[in-house]
């Protein structure tokens, strides 16, 4: 039996699957925040920024060489996100959580835009921009001076400079964030990945480990990724239609 609802034709098995699940675990990626307005990596890099590639700006070498720079690319970002909201992808995901006896939301994205969704069991693979840490002290600071000078704020305690509390490439992720999605995925039932390339490790190979454990694995993007091989279902659609689909497919709303 098939379902078709918003356009997208999703399998009666997946549907039951989801609806008797027991653990799911979600990975999500920059594709989901698509819709609310957050470009993704892959997104060409507009204004002051069209110059730099992502992969370079986000690098503790880029902010050895010119902490001004990142620490700005980083303030703009944080300000965009001020003017952004969760799209309907983040609110289905809010609300698949409450369906399912466990469940554990692993997202790449550092916009937040889950939490404000309503999502309450979230692991911040690659931290979060809205927080701001001591680059010498790694503690998390909230307050501190706009700088006189063209550099970034420096930390109250120590002076060093200010970063943004986010992973960036070649650092580690967050002691524990990277542990718990990997045991979540080792045993949950069903795995959705969504809106990611699927090109950054460790993130990426939580699907396999899903996978290796026998758990069905459902991709929801509009486009192929390396990812793509190993999923059992694949929902090639925005995120904002194809996961608020997948939920009411799984528990249409009563109709009073
Ligand atoms: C690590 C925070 C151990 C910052 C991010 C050489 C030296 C050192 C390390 C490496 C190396 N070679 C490889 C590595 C590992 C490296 C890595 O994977 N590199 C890649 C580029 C090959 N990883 C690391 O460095 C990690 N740490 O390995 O530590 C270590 C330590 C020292 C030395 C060696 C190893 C740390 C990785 C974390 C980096 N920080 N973000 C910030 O945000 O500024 S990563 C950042 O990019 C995001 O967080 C995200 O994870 C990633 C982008 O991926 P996506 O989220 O997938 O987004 P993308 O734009 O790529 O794709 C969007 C997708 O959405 C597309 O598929 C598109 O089709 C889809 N889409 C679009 N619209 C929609 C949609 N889907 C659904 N709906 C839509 N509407």
């Amino acid at each position: 039996m098939r379902f078709v609802t918003a356009g997208y034709t999703i399998s009666g098995s997946l549907i039951q699957r989801l609806r008797t699940a027991k653990r799911v675990v979600v990975l999500t990626g920059a594709g989901v925040s698509a819709e609310s307005g957050v470009p993704t990596f892959r997104d060409a890099l507009t204004g002051l920024w069209a110059t730099f590639d992502p992969l370079e700006l986000a690098t503790p070498s880029a902010f050895a060489r010119n902490p001004k720079l990142v620490w700005d690319w980083y303030a703009e970002r944080r300000a965009q996100l001020l003017q952004v909201a969760p799209n309907a992808g983040h609110l289905a995901l809010a609300q698949l959580e409450a369906r399912v006896p466990a469940f554990l939301l692993a997202t790449q994205n550092v916009d937040g835009l889950h939490a404000r969704a309503g999502s309450r069991e979230i692991v911040e693979l690659h931290g979060n921009i809205a927080r701001v840490r001591c680059s010498r002290e790694d503690r998390v600071v909230k307050r501190w001076d706009e700088p006189l000078d063209a550099m970034p704020p420096r930390c109250p305690a120590c002076q060093a400079y200010l970063r943004p509390d986010v992973v960036w490439f070649e650092e580690m992720l967050p002691s524990g964030a990277l542990e718990r999605a990997e045991a979540a995925a080792r045993d949950c039932d069903l795995l959705i990945v969504a809106g990611t390339s699927g090109e950054v490790y460790p993130a990426a190979a939580i699907p396999q480990y899903a996978k290796s454990a026998g758990a069905r694995v459902v991709e929801v993007n509009p486009n192929p990724t390396p990812l793509s091989a190993l999923a059992d279902d694949t929902l090639r659609g925005p995120s904002a239609v194809v996961l608020p689909a997948l939920v009411d497919a799984a528990w249409p709303a009563r109709k009073d």
